[in-house]
């Protein structure tokens, strides 16, 4: 007994260090891409890195910045994204996003869709994203 109250204890420590909010996810069609935000807050004493986001809906899925040069607005691959301690990460339209490429299956707005966000401190934080348009 004592020793499932000291797991679940140090369990609810690690994981509120890292906290996903906010997040939601575009509509897309099977085959085609989509991009999800969210905002991450870190709670905790040291900077914590997110270096991969996973999902059963796309096997491609990658974190890019949307940066914009003269006329030209394009998008770029970033490999991490570092999250200082007592700071909030925002990935917004138009800024940091993850693109989620050749959809599995279509979803539409008022679904909800899973993803994975791999930290190197937290490790895995699962996310449930709803489909919304904008
Ligand atoms: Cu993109």
């Amino acid at each position: 007994m004592t020793a499932v109250l000291t797991f679940l204890f140090l369990f609810i420590q690690v994981s509120e260090n890292i906290v996903v909010k906010d997040q939601w996810v575009r509509p897309g069609a099977k085959g085609m891409g989509t991009a999800l935000y969210f905002t991450i807050e870190n709670n905790g004493s040291e900077a914590d890195t997110l270096y991969a986001v996973t999902s059963d809906i796309s096997d491609k899925i990658m974190i890019h910045q949307t940066y914009s040069k003269g006329d030209m607005i394009g998008m770029k691959m970033v490999k991490e994204i570092v999250i200082e301690p007592g700071k909030a990460f925002k990935f917004e339209p138009g800024g940091y996003h993850v693109m989620v490429m050749k959809l599995k299956h279509d979803i539409k707005a008022g679904d909800e869709t899973e993803f994975i966000l791999h930290f190197k401190k937290a490790g895995e934080v699962s996310v449930t994203a709803s489909v919304a348009k904008n």
